[in-house]
């Protein structure tokens, strides 16, 4: 078994909802959601004319490989009825992977850990809540130090505590 870090976002529609459901189809195809986040509102990073953002960090337990799991969020957002417009753009869902155990890959397809993880506030607070002492393979810092370098100062409000 793998643990893999999945960032989830919406910022279209009934957002909570989106999450929800990504969540529920996470645990039927890619494995047992172990530990999670609170759900954050987010200022939208990147693309700024655009509605706020839920975002959410689960970890889960998994037995497929990262290019496998990549393969299975695709899919689970396609089935949710994501339609991709602009880079960075509003969507309804985003499942995207943070980290996967130590593993470092750079292929066209999939990078990880996340090329942007360190440069996101969105990404690491809900992380940082929930996996404080794991080391970012490539950078060799925890995420708490992450954090507390980060110069990304958007907004990041804790919105929602839920058990999963
Ligand atoms: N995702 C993006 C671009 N900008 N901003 C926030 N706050 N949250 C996101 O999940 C997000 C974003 C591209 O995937
Ligand atoms: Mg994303
Ligand atoms: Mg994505």
């Amino acid at each position: 078994m793998y643990t893999a870090y999945l960032l989830t976002g919406s910022n279209m529609g009934e957002r909570l909802e989106y999450l929800l459901k990504g969540n529920r189809l996470i645990e039927q195809t890619c494995g047992k959601i172990v530990q999670s986040s609170a759900i954050y509102e987010t200022a939208p990073w990147g693309f700024l004319d655009q509605p706020a953002f839920l975002n959410q960090v689960i970890a889960i337990n998994t037995p497929l490989t990262a290019e496998m799991l990549m393969f299975h969020l695709l899919k689970i957002e396609e089935s949710i009825g994501r339609i991709r417009t602009i880079k960075l753009g509003p969507r309804i869902i985003d499942l995207d992977i943070l980290m996967f155990d130590q593993l470092v890959i750079d292929s066209p397809n999939l990078q990880l850990p996340h090329p942007a993880l360190h440069l996101r506030r969105f990404a690491l607070t809900p992380l940082f809540e929930i996996a404080p002492n794991l080391l970012h393979p490539v950078l060799n810092k925890t995420i708490a130090n992450l954090l507390m370098e980060c110069t990304d100062d958007s907004d990041v409000q804790k919105k929602i505590d839920l058990p999963v």
